[in-house]
């Protein structure tokens, strides 16, 4: 709490996208802009309690694979009691922050007690209803307003189920930073909400008031995240996140819910003297060198990707960085990863890329509409993993429309390619609420053959389901073949460079 005035207004600032391994950009926006018009902002994040969230993709050991194998059998069980029930049990083990909530909240309450501020903001992940319910209702036996937001409130469905939490006052569905002092200070005074876009309320006798705010457009004019708040001394080394963009230029993929996340929702880009000018401040203020490029594409503005290459070594000496691209086709000026230009990344620091490889198998790519051609991503992990490049992949199982030999399809290619890949992130399907998938299946049930026992659960923004293909005797064998590629791939090494990043990205 620094340089405030006596009148100024308390604000907490409560984390719940609770990340171990650097600060959670979010909040580090809303506690710049809010400090910037004088009020007095203190953030509480679970971590700085030693609670982290999700521990993300720890090196696999040589007992992972038989656990991984049962796991995924259970998961995706033609029994949908059986799913459900493993579900409720994974659920806690996910997150520290889930298993530890009641430690939370007791700190929580503490800080509501000591602090006494004039509203509450609660920044959260779906997956923390619960601990927000329980958060809500301490402040509204504190009589303090809470204000709600989160990645993924942008979709009515979801939206809906928060909004009626007692203790929320307002909940915010888009990108409103630019408007928030003057939302928090309405909310304080007491006043109507409804003149902001992005602000919803309940009105007395129960209606849903309010629009969800269009994607920000000039991101250029949003100050710097202030990062100072968080545990810096409880992370295992300094990174920070940037965004250089919001949204995805490609942004077709069916299954993808980031870009029905409330910032992802359509492609913008910063100006790259913006961009280099955060790189700059980060390394100056914060004694940073480790940078992580939170796009959903990195490639998306070759401007940017470019600056980044020719100038990142000079605003920030001796740093390194990782980021996602998307390997789209080379037509209309390429897509920023030539042999040079992966050459040009590694030499401006560039430890480690990840892509969305998704499938090994062309005709489920272009079901998922993933605008990539098999052949176009070999020579991309060629090229990346000769200039030193760390190579992760995503990959899905059971897209609908999947059969065995795709499957093994992925596990081939895998295996033909295993010299070039450092580390692969294997997902279930899922289906999100709000996706290109969600939407066509609502239209159309027909449209997916083979998908059947699907369970809403908007809360969380799920579908569940189940996938008839799965449980073929062929399909099986070929999805032990890829869980055992995989493995291969996972145990290995990441070699020196990339080290510092292992399970950031
Ligand atoms: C970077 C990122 C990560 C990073 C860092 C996450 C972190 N906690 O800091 C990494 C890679 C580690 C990560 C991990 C995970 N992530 Co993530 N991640 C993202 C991503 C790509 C960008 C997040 C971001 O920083 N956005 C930029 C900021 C500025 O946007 P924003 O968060 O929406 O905030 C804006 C507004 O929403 C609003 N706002 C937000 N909160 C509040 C609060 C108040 C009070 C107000 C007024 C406004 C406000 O203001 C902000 C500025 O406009 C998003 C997708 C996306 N495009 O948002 C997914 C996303 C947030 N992640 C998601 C998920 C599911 C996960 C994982 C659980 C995945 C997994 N199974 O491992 C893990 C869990 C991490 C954890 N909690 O420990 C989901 C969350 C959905 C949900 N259920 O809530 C998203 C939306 C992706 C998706 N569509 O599925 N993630
Ligand atoms: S390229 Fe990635 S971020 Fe873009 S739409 Fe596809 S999955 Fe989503």
């Amino acid at each position: 709490m620094t340089g405030t005035s006596k009148t100024s207004k308390r604000v907490l600032l409560v984390d719940l996208n609770n990340f171990a391994r650097y600060p959670t950009m979010p909040i580090g926006y809303l506690a710049r802009i809010l400090r910037a018009s004088d009020h007095d902002v203190s953030v509480f994040s679970p971590l700085s309690l030693g609670v982290q969230g999700v521990a993300r993709e720890p090196r696999s050991g040589a007992l992972t694979l038989a656990t991984t194998k049962l796991n995924h059998r259970v998961a995706v069980s033609r029994y949908g009691w059986i799913r459900n029930l493993r579900d409720r049990i994974a659920a806690p083990r996910r997150s520290q922050l889930s298993a530890e909530s009641d430690r939370v909240l007791r700190e929580f309450g503490r800080r509501l007690q000591g602090e006494k501020p004039d509203v509450v903001l609660i920044s959260s992940y779906l997956m923390y209803r619960d601990l927000c319910v329980a958060m809500c209702a301490a402040a509204r036996r504190a009589s303090v307003p809470v204000l709600l937001g989160g990645p993924y409130f942008a979709q009515m469905e979801v939206l809906t189920q928060w909004i009626s939490i007692p203790g929320v006052t307002a909940l915010v569905a888009g990108e409103i930073e630019l408007e928030i002092s003057r939302v928090v200070d309405t909310i304080i005074q007491g006043g109507s909400l409804s003149q902001f876009h992005g602000v919803f309320t309940l009105s007395k006798d129960g209606q849903l008031e309010g629009s969800v705010a269009p994607p920000l457009e000039d991101l250029d004019r949003v100050p710097f995240p202030d990062y100072s708040d968080f545990p810096w001394d409880l992370y295992p080394n300094r990174m920070v996140p940037v965004m250089t963009g919001r949204g995805c230029a490609w942004g077709a993929c069916t299954f993808c819910s980031d870009v029905s996340s409330t910032s992802g929702r359509r492609f913008r880009s910063r100006s790259p003297q913006n961009v280099m000018a955060e790189i700059e401040h980060h390394y100056k203020e914060n004694d940073v060198k480790n940078f992580v490029f939170t796009d959903l594409k990195l490639n998306g503005s070759l401007d940017v990707w470019r600056a980044i290459l020719n100038g990142m070594q000079q605003v920030a000496p001796e740093s390194k960085w990782i980021a996602a691209v998307h390997v789209g086709d080379d037509s209309n000026g390429g897509n920023g990863l030539s042999a040079s230009e992966l050459r040009a990344a590694a030499a401006s620091g560039c430890v480690r890329l990840t892509t969305g490889l998704e499938t090994g198998s062309q005709r489920v790519a272009d079901l998922m509409r993933k605008g990539t051609a098999i052949d176009r991503t070999v020579r991309y992990l060629e090229a990346a993993s000769a200039a030193g490049i760390s190579c992760r992949c995503t990959m899905i199982l059971g897209y609908p429309g999947e059969k065995a030999e795709d499957v093994a399809a992925s596990a081939a290619f895998l295996r033909e390619h295993a010299a070039h890949i450092g580390r692969i992130s294997l997902n279930r399907f899922s289906i999100m609420t709000g996706t290109v998938f969600h939407r066509t299946l609502q239209k159309d049930p027909a449209h997916y053959p083979g998908l059947t026992q699907l369970q809403s659960n908007d809360a969380v923004a799920h579908v569940g389901h189940y996938y008839s293909e799965v449980s073929r005797r062929d399909y099986r064998k070929a999805m032990m073949g890829l869980l055992d590629a995989v493995h291969a791939i996972n145990t290995r090494d990441l070699g020196s460079r990339a080290q510092d990043f292992e399970g950031a990205m």
